[in-house]
This record gives C-alpha cells, sequence and structure tokens, in this order.
C-alpha cells in the first residue's frame, strides 16, 4: 500500500523546536576547555546541555527518525547519528562481577575518635577528629547483578577510604570467617556456589547439589556453613549488619614494630534479621529490598552509621590461642581480644550515578596505606592478585584507577604511562625514575609504604621444603563451628537447623545430604539429629573422619544476632491499615508514638488514594493493600472500623497482611473494628498482638519479635 510521504518529525521539547534553537552559538567544549567552562561541560554530561548533539559535539537537527532514502524506503549506512548512538548502546554493559554482582552502595565519611599512634602511622587511624571520604559498597554474592536483595547469602562489606595517604580497601564481608582456607580452592567454590552450568539455576541460592556437593567434601567449610545457615544471611537492612575484615592485617609503627588487627563494622542500628519465611515474600513484595531501604534512609536524613572496631593482638598472643588466626575459617572470640572502637562511618550521600560509580567501583584488597600490611593468611595472598586481575577485565584497562570512583582523593603521581582510555595528558620528557633531566618529577619518600620486616625462618629448620603444604595448625574444622552453633539462643539454633533441612531438601543426590549430616555430628550430636529428623532419615549417617577431636570451646554471646538487636525503633518502619471511616485519634496516637520511638511510619490503605476517617478528613495512604504486603514492615497496627473489618475479612491481602505479620513474629495493634480480619486470620492474643489504645505496649513490642510465638505457627527441626 502506497503511503503519502509525511515529514519527519523532529525531536522537540515543549516550547522549543530544534528548528529555531541556535546550536553553535550555545556549544561547549571539551573538558581541555579551550571553549565552554568547566560548568558547560558538565551540564552537558549530566544532559543539561540546552542543545542535543552527537559525542563529537555536532548538534542534531532531529533525534527521532533515522536518515531514509525516501520516507518508506531503505535507511542508510551515511546516518552516522544512528550509528553513533547505536553503537554505544551496544556497549553500554561492562561484564559484571564474578561474585558479589549484586551490589547497592553510598557515600560517606570516616571520622577517627580515638588514635592508634601507638600501633600505626597510617594518618587515617591516628588523625583523632579527622573525616576520610568513603564509598562503601554492599553486595550480595551468588546472584547476578539483576538478581534479587534478600537471598540467603552472605553480604559483600566493602569500603574504599580515600585518605590523605592513597586508598584503603577494606573489602570484607558480614560474616567475620571464610568458605575456605587456600585461595587455590576459590574458583571450585565459586563455580559450585553459582547456578548449574547446564541448567542455568539456582539463580543466587546455595539450595542445590553442586554447592552442598563441594561443601560435603570440603570440612574446612563447616564453621562458615554454621554462620550461612544462621540468619546473619537474612538481614533486615544493610543498616542492621556487621562487617568484617576477616584476615588478620598488620599495624606497623614509626619504630617498625608490628601488631596484628582485625577490623569489625558495628551497626549503630544494632543487629536484625527477617525471618525465612519474610525472606522469601520479601523476594515477592520488593526485589530491591535492601537497596531501597538504604536510599530511602539516607533521602530521609537517617544516615546509616558503623563504629569500626579493632582487636589487636601480639605475635605472642596469636601463639597461644588454640586456633590459627592466619586461617580465614576462624574468628577471634570477642571475649578472647575485646573490641576496641576507633571510629565512626557515616553513610549520607546517595551515588549521583549508579554504572560510574556502584559499577565501576574496584575494590582491592592490595590497596593499603602506609603503616598498615598484610599478614600471611594464605587466602588473603590469593585476593591481593585477584581483585586487581578482576578489574582489568571488568573495566578493561590498567587505568580504571582514573575513573572518579576510584582515583585516590591526594596527589598521586608516577611514571606509569599510556594504556587504554588514558585520560591523563602528562607534559614533558620524563617517563622514567630516577631521572635528571626533570628535577620536579616524582620521587620515592622515606615515608612511604613498607612492607613489615618479617623475619621468615623455616619452621622445621633447615628441612623445611618449599610445598603445596596446609599447615597442621589449619586442621580442626570442628571446633568453632561447635562453638558458634552452643553461642546461640534457642530460636537461633532452631532457624540454623530449619535452614539446613530446606537446603538439602533442594539437594536431589542422597549420599551429598547423608555426608553433611555426617559433619553436622562433629558440631553437635543434637543439631545432626534435628536435620536428619526434618530430612526423614531414619538413622544418623556416619561422621567422617576428623583429623583432629572437636573441642569444647566457652561460649561467645557476642556471636548471637537476637543478643545484638537494639531495644528501639529507629530503622524500622510500622505500617498502619487503615480504611474509610477508621478512628483518625487512634491512628494519629499510634503513629505520634512510632514516630517518637523513631519508625518511619506507613499508611496502607485499599486504595492508594486513602481512606476518608471518622472526622471526615481524606487520610492519603503511601501504599495500596495489595501491593504493600506487610513484610515491608516490621510491625503493624489495624484501625478499622467495624463495617471495613468485616469488609476486610473475606480480602485476602488483608487477611495475609495480619496473618504474616503474625507468622513473622511481628507486634500487631488491633482495634475493636479489626477483630474480624484478626478472627479470619486465625490470629489469637499473646503479648505481641495488643490493642490499637495501647500504643505503649504497641511500642514496646514492636522493638523485638514475639520468639515465644514462633513454636505456635511453625514446626522449626
Ligand atoms: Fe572476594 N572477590 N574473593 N572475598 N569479594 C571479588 O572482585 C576473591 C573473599 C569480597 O563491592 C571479586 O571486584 C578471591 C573474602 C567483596 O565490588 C574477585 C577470594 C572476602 C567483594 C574476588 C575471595 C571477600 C568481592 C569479584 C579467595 C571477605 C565485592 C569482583 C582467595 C573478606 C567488592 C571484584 C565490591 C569481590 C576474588 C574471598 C569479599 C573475583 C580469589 C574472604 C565484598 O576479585
Amino acid at each position: 500500500m502506497a503511503k503519502k510521504p509525511t515529514k519527519a518529525q523532529p525531536s522537540a521539547r515543549p516550547g522549543k523546536s530544534s528548528s529555531t534553537s541556535k546550536p553553535s552559538a550555545r556549544r561547549s567544549s571539551g573538558p581541555d576547555g579551550q571553549r565552554g567552562n568547566g560548568d558547560e561541560v558538565q551540564q552537558m554530561v549530566e544532559g543539561r546541555h540546552a542543545t542535543l548533539t552527537t559525542n563529537q559535539g555536532v548538534p542534531l537537527s532531529d533525534n527521532q527518525n533515522s536518515l531514509k532514502a525516501t520516507p518508506r524506503g531503505p535507511t542508510l549506512l551515511e546516518d552516522f547519528i544512528l550509528r553513533e548512538k547505536i553503537t554505544h548502546f551496544d556497549h553500554e554493559r561492562i561484564p559484571e562481577r564474578i561474585v558479589h554482582a549484586r551490589g547497592s552502595a553510598a557515600h560517606g565519611y570516616f571520622q577517627l575518635t580515638k588514635s592508634l599512634k601507638q600501633y600505626t602511622t597510617a594518618k587515617v587511624l591516628t588523625e583523632v577528629g579527622e573525616k576520610t571520604p568513603v564509598f562503601t559498597r554492599f553486595s550480595t554474592v551468588a546472584g547476578g547483578a539483576g538478581s534479587v536483595d534478600t537471598p540467603r547469602d552472605v553480604r559483600g562489606f566493602a569500603v574504599k577510604l580515600y585518605t590523605r595517604e592513597g586508598n584503603w580497601d577494606l573489602v570484607g564481608n558480614n560474616i567475620p570467617v571464610f568458605f575456605i582456607q587456600d585461595a587455590m580452592k576459590f574458583p571450585d567454590l565459586v563455580h559450585a556456589v553459582k547456578m548449574e552450568p547446564d541448567r542455568g539455576y539456582p539463580q543466587a541460592g546455595t539450595a542445590h547439589d553442586t554447592f552442598w556437593d563441594f561443601i560435603s567434601l570440603t570440612p574446612e567449610a563447616m564453621h562458615m556453613v554454621m554462620w550461612a545457615m544462621s540468619d546473619r544471611t537474612l538481614p533486615r537492612s544493610l543498616r542492621m549488619m556487621e562487617g568484617f575484615g576477616i584476615h588478620s592485617f598488620r599495624l606497623i609503627n614509626a619504630k617498625g614494630e608490628s601488631t596484628f588487627v582485625k577490623f569489625h563494622w558495628r551497626p549503630k542500628l544494632g543487629l536484625q534479621s527477617t525471618v525465612w519465611d519474610e525472606a522469601v515474600k520479601l523476594q515477592c513484595a520488593d526485589n530491591d529490598f535492601h537497596r531501597r531501604d538504604l536510599f530511602e534512609s539516607i533521602q530521609a536524613g537517617a544516615f546509616p552509621e558503623w563504629e569500626l572496631a579493632v582487636q589487636l593482638f601480639t605475635q605472642e598472643e596469636a601463639d597461644a590461642f588454640p586456633f590459627d588466626h592466619l586461617d580465614a575459617t576462624k574468628l577471634i572470640p570477642e571475649e578472647l581480644v575485646p573490641l576496641t572502637v576507633i571510629g565512626t562511618m557515616v553513610l549520607d550521600r546517595w551515588p549521583d550515578n549508579f554504572f560510574a560509580e556502584t559499577e565501576q567501583v574496584a575494590f582491592c584488597p592490595s590497596h593499603l596505606v602506609p603503616g598498615i600490611d598484610f599478614s600471611n593468611d594464605p587466602l588473603l595472598a590469593g585476593r591481593l592478585f585477584s581483585y586487581l586481575d578482576t578489574q582489568l577485565s571488568r573495566l578493561g584497562t590498567p587505568n580504571f584507577h582514573q575513573l572518579p570512583i576510584n582515583a585516590p582523593k591526594c596527589p598521586f603521581a608516577n611514571q606509569q604511562r599510556d594504556g587504554q582510555m588514558q585520560m591523563q595528558v602528562p607534559k614533558g620528557r620524563v617517563n622514567y625514575e630516577p631521572s635528571s633531566l626533570d628535577p620536579t618529577s616524582a620521587r620515592a619518600t622515606p615515608a612511604g609504604f613498607r612492607s613489615f620486616a618479617e623475619r621468615v625462618a623455616a619452621q622445621d629448620g633447615d628441612d623445611a621444603a618449599k610445598g603445596r603444604i596446609r599447615p597442621e595448625s589449619f586442621a580442626d574444622h570442628y571446633s568453632q563451628a561447635r562453638q558458634f552453633y552452643r553461642s546461640q539462643t534457642a530460636p537461633e539454633q532452631a532457624h540454623m537447623a530449619s535452614a539446613l533441612v530446606f537446603e538439602l531438601s533442594k539437594v536431589e543426590t542422597a549420599h551429598v545430604r547423608e555426608a553433611i549430616v555426617g559433619h553436622m555430628r562433629h558440631i553437635d550430636e543434637d543439631f545432626a539429629r534435628r536435620v536428619a529428623d526434618g530430612l526423614g532419615m531414619t538413622k544418623l549417617p556416619p561422621a567422617p573422619a576428623a583429623a583432629v577431636p572437636t573441642e569444647d570451646r566457652p561460649k561467645s554471646p557476642a556471636l548471637q544476632i537476637i543478643g545484638k538487636m537494639k531495644d528501639t525503633l529507629h530503622g524500622r518502619s510500622v505500617g498502619i491499615l487503615v480504611h474509610d471511616g477508621s478512628d483518625a485519634a487512634a491512628v494519629k496516637t499510634l503513629r505520634k508514638a512510632a514516630e517518637a520511638a523513631g519508625a518511619m511510619v506507613k499508611i496502607v490503605a485499599p486504595k492508594l488514594g486513602g481512606a476518608k476517617l471518622d472526622d471526615g478528613k481524606q487520610l492519603p495512604a503511601d501504599g495500596q493493600l495489595a501491593g504493600t504486603p506487610s513484610v515491608l514492615f516490621d510491625a503493624v497496627a489495624l484501625v478499622l472500623s467495624d463495617e471495613a473489618g468485616k469488609m476486610l475479612a473475606k480480602e485476602a491481602a488483608a487477611v495475609d497482611w495480619v496473618r504474616d505479620a503474625y507468622g513473622h513474629l511481628k507486634a500487631i495493634a488491633a482495634d475493636a473494628g479489626a477483630q474480624a480480619v484478626l478472627k479470619a486470620a486465625g490470629i489469637g492474643k499473646d503479648a505481641g498482638v495488643v490493642g490499637a489504645d495501647d500504643s505503649k505496649g504497641f511500642i514496646a513490642a514492636a522493638k523485638t519479635r514475639q520468639w515465644e510465638r514462633e513454636k505456635k505457627v511453625r514446626m522449626l527441626a
């Protein structure tokens, strides 16, 4: 069918047609600034320049239509504007991180409150009061960049500190130990945990055969497995997680003396996790639950905060530990070496651009500053190689340090030159060192980085031989796993058993399931029995041979989550369900009490427009009932007229709202009208279910979870 040629539609901003704009008059220049000033260039980068141009600065007259020979004829190869735009688009993605691909990050600062001058020359740890800018990225490990925020997984906790003496990257996790002792095993661990290569699933989870097969053959992983099966892998918020540098590092003082150090980040809001059923439902309710929570809290000015604490110990003290501190599957209990708080990290600014900052940030444990050094942890040694190497593949050039998010905020200069995407334009003849031609060129300084002059003595005298060796001091794989399990509260132990039952129930291979339960027998016979029962095993499988017997170590309450939950509603949220005719005074009182305790309050109603309360006023809703399930809140209240209560008792979204809150052990406040919904959900009274007029009781109950209730709602292993 022949069509009448139509005139191509040029791109036009409201009130401005491209034919009337005068592009050349407003044209900006490149960063070197021969034309245009810095502001104009920045505006152009931000897309705020008045005129659309190509990447070469050529003004566009039409950004909607490609160039065609005739209106319905062939599109022309000549169209350099189309080709540039599509080519750039085709190359927008870079390889995602092989692990920790899904992450969220924020800017902030670290401020030192206690000097470690006696131990280190690192200014970031000696200058009390100084604020060091930071960029902190939290991540899951197994899932891809587009996966969800709430699978059962370890979380990355990586902090880039832009110190005056260079960048220091403290690249840690939210668990203080790791699965393996030697970097040689890392690619296998990651292959085993990621989606299975033939079927391409599961995404972002450990509940599958290859992971547990590998683990069953890796006894050193048992301590970390206990942590991974605990609720540490189900954080309520990134703001409520601890962070750990894991490895021992060294601090070096002005005399060249070394002290070992472990780094801990402790959240100001305390620790809190979700329960498993809640985490599962959160994956449907909000894929970005943690990212959104971090974004919203920063936007609201409720800046997340952590204390930095250190454990300091000498070589002699380390020699007396009943474990080897160089083994990354071991932690140093706080009861053995106490934590000293030395500063605070505050995250107060969301990145301007996700790709440029959160995606392109390149963390490397090898980024250290003078006064800090590595230990001989063999896992750390592998990491020192791996991260730099992976950035070359991910960011494509050794010049990745020039990207704004990676560049030090102190001067940096050397004779490393050229390479892909070189952004700097070095001047002069001298690109080598030493040189005499340019006396102003950069030189080394005595204050520069020095490695600790460790005396490396052959442990077995002259007979020590090079080899692929695992030290005997790394042989105890079960004692700290037992210590961890036995240090937990009863609900936490039950969650661990249930988690393992869930994970192993997804494992198809019987001998793998049996091997894992066998390992558990070395940790705690009762725990192994609970898991075996949960899996329907008729008898306990044999325990594998252990290199050394498991020892009983003193309980360490610091390893709990429940014990570290803070008695506050700061950082938590409360949802209030209303409908037409709700008691306005009751809503107001509950809201006031929750906000006074620090909570963020959201109104939920069957319609987003809100509800007309009994005072005749319309209260707008923050969320529509069906799209705002109670998993998004830490505590809920229902204020409903009799009529609305009866109506909502027949609405699945309302019944699920309260049933889930009950099942997830949350506080519930409900007035007389709401009782019909509670009844439909089969909810009876308990310490956490209070009247809507008891705002004091509600707030007290909302600050914790109703652990006692759990026995009534779920059969835990
Ligand atoms: Fe990583 N790890 N890792 N890891 N890791 C990466 O580096 C690696 C380990 C951790 O937000 C990769 O830039 C090896 C322990 C975090 O960008 C890669 C070994 C701990 C992040 C890599 C380990 C971590 C990574 C992938 C064993 C806790 C995310 C992308 C020898 C102390 C950082 C990247 C971010 C990322 C290698 C073990 C934490 C491939 C070889 C132990 C938080 O280089």
